[in-house]
């Protein structure tokens, strides 16, 4: 599928089109190339072309008060500092389906160059994702994908199969020799990320490897600390017998921890998942928690708003097989579906959570 398909029209076919965006409603800047349906035709990328400055990149994060959109964004902002840009972050409270969309709807309106999202929903923002890209605003997804005909390029933090692969071994692990069940404490239940990781999880324990697992509940805490915590508690009201709570989440497997650290299920029930090291810490040096995993979501960020800069520059379309150059992180090349990998998980135990501090 070709995509991104703004930049390098001619002035003329850019004029024609400006026309007919106006109709449609959406900001419009100086010219305009793109209908919104990521099916026109693709302009070439010019690896050669200068980096812009002054550029306006905004991150929109599943929500604001979530310690893990924080590291993100802080990423984000060091590196539109080193691209000149102008940096802005706005975002809900809550990481429901359609709580971004009046957030997307603002920043169209105020003409940003580069719009940075982790869609709480990947159908419900796609309207005005599209209605973005005819404003001739470059979509980035990062953390969770939007569907992939409403946004330019993805920034995956490791391979979805990679992650789901990696909380079904940790899973596996945690049971111990004898197995049992376990339980999956998510984020919100329509979330691009957690939803891609827990399929793949699910096929995962449908190998002969696995067959002493027994999965009885994916459960929802919304990527809400208390939420989360009453879920916790209610899985463990529920099956007695549970062996293992996998979060996907940084916000569940804190809550879950902090949960089991302080009940009687402390070292009969293990936590595992994706959770931030600074949050995790007390619990790993506690015993609740024994390994889990993450990427450094600062570099997330960093990559995501470099992609932005490279595309609104011309420099890439966001079609496979592009390159650019992604500061201190090094060169990148474009993967299928316009997804761009940051790089393997790192998983942390008792032995390495000293060197990590974020
Ligand atoms: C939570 C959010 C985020 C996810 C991490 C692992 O903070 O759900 O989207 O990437 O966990």
């Amino acid at each position: 599928m070709l995509r991104s398909p703004r930049t390098l029209l001619s002035v003329t076919s850019a004029a024609l089109l400006v026309a007919g965006l106006t109709a449609c409603g959406g900001t419009t800047k100086d010219s305009n190339t793109n209908s919104g349906s990521g099916t026109q035709a693709s302009a070439a990328a010019d690896p050669n072309a200068a980096l812009k400055e002054g550029l306006k990149i905004a991150f929109l994060p599943k929500q604001l008060n979530n310690p893990y959109s924080d590291v993100e964004t802080g990423g984000g902002k060091v590196a539109v500092g080193e691209l000149k840009g102008e940096y802005k972050l706005v975002g809900p409270n809550d990481a429901s389906a359609s709580s971004q969309v009046s957030y997307i709807n603002t920043l169209i309106q105020q003409q940003q160059d580069v719009i940075v999202v982790a869609a709480n929903d990947p159908n419900a923002v796609c309207p005005s994702l599209n209605q973005a890209r005819a404003a001739k605003i470059k979509v980035i997804t990062f953390d969770s994908d939007a569907s992939k005909d409403c946004r330019d390029a993805f920034i995956n933090q490791a391979t979805t199969q990679g992650i789901g692969e990696s909380l079904a071994k940790m899973a596996l692990e945690q049971a111990g020799s004898d197995g049992g069940e376990i339980a999956v404490l998510s984020a919100t239940p329509n979330a691009t990320n957690q939803n891609s990781w827990i399929e793949v999880m699910k096929k995962e324990l449908e190998k002969p490897d696995y067959a002493k697992l027994k999965l009885v509940k994916v459960a929802y805490g919304n990527d809400d600390d208390q939420k989360s915590f009453q879920e916790a508690q209610g899985l463990l009201q529920s099956y007695p017998n549970l062996k293992v709570i996998v979060a996907p989440t940084t916000v569940g497997i804190a809550a879950a921890a902090r949960y089991i650290s302080s009940s009687s299920y402390k070292g009969k029930v293990a936590v595992t998942g994706l959770g931030l090291p600074n949050q995790m810490r007390e619990y790993v040096k506690d015993n609740t928690v024994t390994k889990f995993a993450l990427w450094n979501p600062a570099d997330i960020g960093y990559l995501a708003a470099y992609a932005g800069a490279a595309m609104a520059s011309g420099q890439i379309t966001g079609a496979e097989g592009e390159k650019f150059k992604a500061g201190k992180l090094g060169e990148y090349t474009i993967g299928a579906n316009g997804e761009i990998v940051l790089g393997p998980p790192t998983e942390f135990t008792k032995e390495n959570i000293d060197q990590f501090n974020f």
